[in-house]
């Protein structure tokens, strides 16, 4: 690494991705810049604080900023690695399919080329379409409006593949792939995760590393979407699907997912469309399953429905907001979209418990009251369980006593 720079890594994107990213390496001793776009982040962090949750994540950047290795900044500088971890939206399209967004990496890379010079490495973290890495060393050339050429820089991709709610763990003993425009990058690009990463570290090329992070969350959509098939035909024959699920399981080499009122969260529900984006014609089973998965939460509203019309002005309390267990995070959260819809059909009588948010969404303030779990059900005639939350699953079910009762995490089943 060249010892002109100040920095050795600047982390362009200070999200859930790239905050863990910056703070871990600045921990084991890199001089890290982290750059975002919001002064507000920039300043918090600058602080030694967070403005995202993640279990043990305001230690850890406290602990790199008081190294006095991290700091953070609007705008980048030189260094010897530059890492993208910035988010990769999607645009609805007419169809309901999402089709990716990369301008929010194409700006990082514009960024980067007034600071970027021979030699340095480029690590694509985000999530993207095959073709990205490929796409962020043509954009810089074009940047640099030839300053840098095509080969004077090294490109790799290094997926993040970290759980939400077990990410610092998950960042050290996760395996991870370094995939190099060329074996050189993929190389340097290893041997700068090793730095804090304790697993295995699988050299590839760029394109099946980008294609490799898409098929793991398409791999569990699908397996989802089985789950979420399966609860459907059970309802339709009166069979419990959470017990056929506990016995088929055990059988030795059957692997059954639990169902839910959808899938949510910015990855699994996003990332196969990345792939049936880029092959449409041949992405048939992916496109299926994510239809599948989409359509459960309109399911569990027409559930709601049904139910609701044998009273006269039912009182709804819903368990949960956020798009799984144990997080505060709502993204892309079924269980926030069916609360919204619920909420224009039931204006007032709807109670809603989300114990990691002490504030209700924009979307539902005026239209609904937060409760406290135990309040919103004796209050109510329908309790809809939407995210399996530590705390809802150790409910005594004699509250739930003569109470119509929608569970569709199978939290309350025996
Ligand atoms: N879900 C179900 N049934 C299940 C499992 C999950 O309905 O049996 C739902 C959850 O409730 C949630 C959604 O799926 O709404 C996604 O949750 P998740 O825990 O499966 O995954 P994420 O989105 O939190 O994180 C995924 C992980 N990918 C895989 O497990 C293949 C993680 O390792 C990735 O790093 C992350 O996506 C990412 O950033 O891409």
């Amino acid at each position: 690494m060249s010892t002109s720079n100040h920095f050795d890594i600047c982390v362009m994107g200070l999200g859930y991705i790239g905050l863990p990213t910056a703070s871990i390496f600045a921990t084991k001793g890199k001089k890290v810049l982290g750059v975002d776009v919001v002064q507000r982040v920039v300043d918090t962090i600058n602080q030694g604080k967070i403005h995202i949750e993640e279990p043990d994540l305001d230690i850890l950047v406290r602990a790199a900023v008081q190294s006095g290795n991290l700091s953070a900044a609007t705008a980048p500088a030189p260094a010897g690695t530059f890492i993208i971890a910035v988010p990769t939206p999607f645009e609805k399209q007419k169809d309901g399919s999402l089709k990716p967004d990369l301008s929010y990496i194409e700006s990082a890379v514009k960024a980067i080329a007034s600071v970027v010079k021979k030699g340095d490495l480029i690590i694509l973290e985000s999530t993207s379409p095959v073709g990205t890495t490929e796409l962020i060393r043509d954009w810089l050339v074009e940047a640099t409006k030839g300053r840098v050429e095509a080969n004077d820089l090294l490109y790799a991709h290094c997926p993040e593949r970290i759980l939400p709610g077990q990410m610092l763990k998950e960042l050290v003993t996760n395996d991870r792939i370094a995939g190099g425009l060329t074996p050189e990058a993929a190389q340097k690009a290893k041997e700068l995760y090793e730095t804090f990463c304790s697993a295995e570290i699988f050299l590839s090329d760029a394109r099946t590393a980008e294609m490799a992070k898409l098929t793991e969350n398409s791999f569990r959509d699908v397996n989802i979407a089985f789950a979420n098939e399966l609860s459907l035909i059970c309802d339709s024959l009166g069979i419990d699907v959470w017990e056929l699920i506990r016995l088929a399981n055990r059988h030795p080499r059957v692997n059954i997912l639990q169902p839910g009122p959808g899938v949510g969260g910015h990855c699994i529900a996003v990332d196969p469309w990345f792939i049936v984006a880029a092959c449409p014609d041949r992405a048939r089973l992916i496109r299926t399953a994510r239809e599948v998965n989409d359509s459960k939460p309109d399911y569990v509203i027409n559930q709601v429905l049904e139910r609701a019309e044998r009273f006269r002005k039912p009182v709804i309390a819903c368990l949960g907001l956020a798009f799984k267990a144990n997080v505060d995070d709502l993204r892309e959260s079924p269980a926030l979209h069916i609360v919204e819809e619920l909420a224009r059909k039931f204006k007032g009588n709807l109670l809603v418990c989300e114990p990691h948010i002490k504030e209700l969404p924009k979307s539902l303030q005026g239209k609904v009251t937060l409760e406290a779990a135990d309040v919103a059900i004796s209050k109510a005639d329908i309790v809809v369980l939407l995210v399996d939350h530590r705390p809802f699953k150790n409910l005594s079910k004699r509250v739930l006593e003569q109470r119509v009762v929608i569970d569709t995490r199978g939290c309350w089943s025996n």
